[in-house]
C-alpha cells in the first residue's frame, strides 16, 4: 500500500563528505517538523538561514531551509530541504532529529514514487529520474533528460490517442452495423492501423537505442592465441591495460574495461585465446571466455591477416550463438608487407588493422557504432532513455496491431486486438501498472530520491 499520509525524510545528497548536504522531508508534517528544528516559521519559496537544533535546544548545525508548498513541489506534497554542512555524521544527526519529531525514513525512490502517485510525473519520467542520476555517459544523460522532460511520454500519449480513436471506430461498427460506418470495407481503417504500426516501429527503434545507452553493451574480443586481442584492447582503450606478449596463452583471466564509444557505455572484454590446452589455468580461462561470449552483445573475432579464416575460425564460429553480432577484424596488416591477403576461402568482409601500429582502429569504432545503430550522429539527438520493459511493451503493441490488420474482416477480433494494443501501450507511461511493477522500479532507486 502507498502511505501518502506519512511524512518521509532522508539524506538527499551523496554519501561521504561534501561542501553541502541536504536532508529532505516530504508529507503533511514536513513543515511543522522543520519549524521545530529551526525554532521559527519558514516561508514558502524563500531561502532562510537557521540554526538547526534538537528537542533539547542543542545546536546541531547552521544552514538554509527551503520550503516547497504543496502542490508546487517535486512530490506534490509539502517538501522541505534543510541544507547543512555536508558531513555524514552531522547529516545523520539532523535526519535522526527529523525522525524523532515524527517523520519516518524514506524507502529507496519514495520521493519519486510520490511524485508519480500524485500525478506530477508519469512512470517513464520517474524511471528517467533514476536513469539521469545513473547515466554513465553524456549521451545517456541527454537522452534521460529527453524522457524526463516528457518528450517520450508525449509521443506515447499521441499514439495512444490515435489508437483509442481507431478502437472507437471499430467498436462503433460493431454496435451499429446497420449505420454503414463501414470504414473497415473502404480500406481507411487498414491504412490507419498500418500508419500507426509504422509510428510504433519508429519509436520502438529509438527506445531500443535508449535502452542501449542505459545498459551499455558487452563487446568481447576472441580469436586464436597470439592473434593480437590484448593489443587491440589496449588500442581501443588508449592505455596499456592488458599484458601483450609473444607467448601464446598470455591472457588467462578475462580483462574487463569500461569505455565510452560515441557516448555508448561499452564493457570491453579481452579473453584467453580459444584453443585445446593441457594447462589447467588456461583451461579455466577458456571456460570463462565462453561464459563471456554467451553474454556478449557484439563479438570482435580477430583473425591473422596472413592466414585469413582457417579451420580454427570455422570451428569456433560454428559454436557461437546463432544470432550474435560479429565484427571480423584481420590483424597484423603490417606483416603482409604490402601484399594482398588471400581471401578466397573467406565468407566475410573483414576490417584490416594493425593493432601494434595503431592502424585502422577507427574502422573498428565505426563498425561498432554502425552495428548498434549509432553511426548517424544527427539522428541520435532524439533518443529517449528507455528500458527493457518499454521495448517489451512496444513489441507487444506491434504484434497486436499486426493481428488487428489480419483480423480486419472480423471486427470483433480486430476490436479486441486494438484493445490489447492500447493496454500494452498504456504500460509504458504507467497509466496501466501493477503494484509489483512499481515496487520493482522504485526499489532500484537510491534512498533520498
Ligand atoms: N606485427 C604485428 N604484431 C602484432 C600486432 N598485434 C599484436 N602483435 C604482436 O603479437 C603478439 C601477441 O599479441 P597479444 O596482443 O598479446 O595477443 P593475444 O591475442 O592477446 O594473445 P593471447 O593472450 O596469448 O591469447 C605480441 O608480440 C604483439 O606485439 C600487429 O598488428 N602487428
Ligand atoms: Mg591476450
Amino acid at each position: 500500500m502507498h502511505n501518502l499520509n506519512d511524512t518521509i525524510s532522508a539524506v538527499a545528497t551523496a554519501p561521504g563528505p561534501g561542501g553541502i548536504g541536504i536532508v529532505r522531508l516530504a508529507g503533511p508534517k514536513a513543515l511543522s517538523i522543520a519549524e521545530k528544528i529551526c525554532s521559527k516559521p519558514i516561508t514558502p519559496n524563500q531561502f532562510s538561514f537557521h540554526s538547526f537544533k534538537n528537542a533539547k535546544k542543542e545546536l546541531i548545525d547552521q544552514g538554509v531551509a527551503l520550503f516547497f508548498q504543496k502542490p508546487h513541489s517535486f512530490t506534490g506534497d509539502d517538501v522541505i530541504e534543510l541544507h547543512a554542512h555536508g558531513g555524514p555524521i552531522v547529516l545523520q544527526i539532523l535526519l535522526q532529529e527529523c525522525i524523532s519529531q515524527g517523520s519516518r525514513l524514506a524507502e529507496p525512490g519514495e520521493f519519486t514514487k510520490r511524485a508519480y502517485l500524485n500525478n506530477k510525473i508519469d512512470l517513464s519520467q520517474a524511471e528517467a529520474v533514476a536513469d539521469l542520476i545513473n547515466a554513465s555517459t553524456t549521451k545517456a544523460a541527454k537522452s534521460a533528460m529527453q524522457s524526463l522532460s516528457g518528450n517520450f511520454s508525449k509521443k506515447i500519449n499521441e499514439l495512444l490517442e490515435k489508437l483509442i480513436q481507431l478502437r472507437t471506430y471499430v467498436e462503433a461498427s460493431l454496435d451499429f452495423p446497420e449505420e454503414e460506418i463501414d470504414f473497415i470495407k473502404d480500406g481507411q481503417i487498414k491504412e490507419k492501423i498500418e500508419s500507426l504500426a509504422i509510428s510504433i516501429q519508429e519509436i520502438t527503434k529509438t527506445a531500443k537505442q535508449g535502452k542501449l545507452l542505459r545498459e551499455g553493451v558487452q563487446l568481447v574480443l576472441i580469436g586464436q592465441p597470439n592473434v593480437g586481442k590484448s593489443s587491440l584492447l589496449n588500442q581501443l582503450l588508449g592505455e596499456d591495460k592488458a599484458i601483450v606478449a609473444e607467448v601464446p596463452g598470455t591472457t588467462r583471466d578475462p580483462v574487463s574495461s569500461q569505455l565510452s564509444l560515441g557516448g555508448i557505455p561499452i564493457n570491453l572484454v579481452d579473453t584467453a585465446g580459444l584453443r585445446e590446452t593441457d594447462d589447467v589455468v588456461e583451461k579455466i580461462g577458456i571456460t570463462k571466455t565462453w561464459d563471456n561470449i554467451r553474454t556478449a552483445g557484439i563479438i570482435i573475432f580477430l583473425v591473422d591477416a596472413r592466414t585469413g579464416i582457417t579451420e580454427y575460425e570455422k570451428n569456433v564460429y560454428k559454436q557461437l550463438p546463432k544470432d550474435i553480432n560479429i565484427i571480423w577484424v584481420y590483424n597484423k596488416l603490417d606483416l603482409l608487407n604490402g601484399q594482398k591477403a588471400n581471401l578466397t576461402q573467406d565468407f566475410v568482409e573483414p576490417i584490416f588493422i594493425s593493432a601494434k601500429l595503431n592502424q585502422g582502429i577507427e574502422h573498428v569504432h565505426d563498425e561498432i557504432l554502425k552495428l548498434l545503430g549509432f553511426h548517424d550522429a544527427d539522428s541520435n539527438e532524439q533518443i529517449f532513455m528507455a528500458r527493457e520493459r518499454h521495448v517489451v511493451a512496444l513489441n507487444e503493441v506491434n504484434n497486436h496491431l499486426a493481428n488487428a490488420i489480419y483480423n480486419l474482416k472480423n471486427p470483433d477480433l480486430c476490436a479486441e486486438d486494438l484493445s490489447l494494443s492500447q493496454k500494452a501501450l498504456s504500460r509504458v507511461t504507467g497509466s496501466f501498472s501493477s503494484e509489483d511493477l512499481l515496487g520493482e522500479i522504485f526499489s532500484q532507486f537510491c534512498i533520498g530520491k
